[in-house]
């Protein structure tokens, strides 16, 4: 989620704006016609993007269809949920993340349920103050069948009053099926100054390492310069292997990650100069990480992370030369978003998922992304990095601020809100995805 003012948990522009969606005052959400051109989330200008739409026209894309939502258990409340994630193997357990530090579990098919077990409870580990703040992310280990782990990513306050942001192990109870509370191991504690800009999304890559997104600290035009500091663990993506611990580290460093050689840097970095990635998810099928890229003031990325890869900032904001006058350099050879929208279509995106649900045909190969405060959904089509149809409106939610996707093991997704409200306790919603027709 993007920077907020301090003191404030959602700002008055975003309330205003969830106001004026909340006009309906309704609860359903319901599939729009496409934005009008001048609503329209912008086509990137990079030149390898022009190059690939022009080379593609010949192709055809298939049309992207509309879409619709099913909410979940209507009947069960749920408090600020920001995430869904599902333990490996089993679609009827449905994990909900709440923002102030309870995992609670629904069966998705069940309509009738009244309400959600609690599968942990560590609000009093998690620091939620913020509106950026709290537990973040969840997500089981891909062997979760045999050892029972599964990891969570939360803001907290440490021995000594500082924020901190905290990755860690837990277990699971088989008999129970319910986590352990006392079981949590810390894995890696981020210092992190300001209550914005946490990140963060932590997930399994099907290379079986641990993937982490860190913003960069916070405040505003990253005065920690972390975006383009290899010394920092900020305004990044990690990568680490959580099954094999090395010396004093309760995890390992993949041999092939980037930047083990290069003096001062610290090994777990992935890629960088990336603000603050809230939401990033792997495709399936072809293993592309892609992530939604929270801008500051003007533009929302929507990138592609490999290897290595310079995002670019804080020397740029999405395709655009950002003023910060940090050591970054605009016209360096950055990696450019696959598309970027401007603070005219939305304020904060949210990254989604490449829909590849074998029961969606027509969805197959499309990337769900939303925006927090303008509650478009939109869908494109890309190929290693070059875009190929889209963006395209295919759902505008109303009164629900899209928080966050989830993916079953089916590959159906999910989509996560919350109403625009500055209480921690609002109440919110998961929604299953289906084309409209
Ligand atoms: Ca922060």
């Amino acid at each position: 989620m993007r920077t907020r003012p301090r003191n404030s948990v959602i700002n008055s522009r975003t309330i205003a704006v969830a106001s004026l969606i909340a006009a309906t005052a309704s609860l359903a959400v319901a599939a729009l016609p496409s934005a009008p051109p001048s609503l329209a989330a912008p086509a990137t200008t990079a030149p390898a993007a022009k190059s690939a739409i022009q080379a593609t026209k010949a192709a055809k894309p298939a049309p992207m269809p509309k879409l619709k939502l099913q909410r979940v258990a209507p009947e069960v409340v749920l408090r600020r949920p920001i995430q869904v994630v599902f333990e490996p193997a089993s679609d009827k357990r449905m994990y909900v993340v709440e923002q102030a530090g309870r995992i609670l579990v629904l069966d998705p098919t069940d309509r009738e349920a009244k309400e959600a077990p609690v599968f942990l409870d560590m609000r009093k580990q998690v620091n939620s103050r913020g509106n950026e703040e709290g537990l973040l992310s969840v997500v089981f280990h891909p062997d979760f069948a045999k050892n029972h782990f599964f990891f969570t990513y939360y803001t907290a306050m440490n021995a000594d009053n500082k924020r901190v942001d905290v990755l860690s192990r837990w277990s699971v109870d088989k008999e129970t099926q319910v986590a352990k509370p006392d079981s949590e191991s810390i894995l890696l504690t981020v210092d992190d100054p300001y209550s914005n800009h946490n990140g963060g999304t932590v997930l399994f890559g099907r290379d079986g390492m641990l993937y982490l997104s860190c913003g960069d600290g916070g405040a505003a035009n990253d005065p920690l310069f972390a975006g383009q500091d290899l010394g920092s663990l900020l305004a990044k993506v990690l990568r680490i292997d959580v099954d094999h611990p090395e010396g004093d580290r309760p995890y390992g460093i993949p041999k092939d990650n980037p930047f083990i050689s290069v003096p001062g840097a610290r090994p777990e970095i992935w890629a960088y100069g990336l603000r603050n990635v809230w939401r990033m998810s792997f495709d399936r099928t072809t293993g592309e990480l892609w992530a939604g890229d929270v801008g500051q003031n003007q533009y929302e990325e929507v990138d592609v992370v490999v290897k290595g890869g310079n995002y670019g900032w804080n020397a740029r904001e999405g395709l655009h030369e950002f003023g910060g006058g940090q050591p970054g350099k605009f016209g360096s050879d950055y990696i450019s978003p696959i598309v970027e929208y401007s603070h005219s279509d939305g304020v904060s995106i949210t990254g989604g998922y490449v829909s590849r649900c074998a029961k969606y045909p027509t969805m197959d190969g499309i990337y769900l992304y939303a925006d927090l405060v303008s509650c478009r959904i939109w869908g494109l089509r890309a190929d290693k990095g070059a875009l190929l149809a889209g963006p395209e409106v295919l759902l505008t939610t109303r009164n629900q601020l899209p928080t966050s996707f989830g993916e079953a093991n089916d590959g159906s997704l999910y989509l996560v809100t919350f109403e625009g409200s500055q209480d921690p306790r609002a109440k919110g919603a998961v929604w299953h995805i289906a084309p409209a027709q």
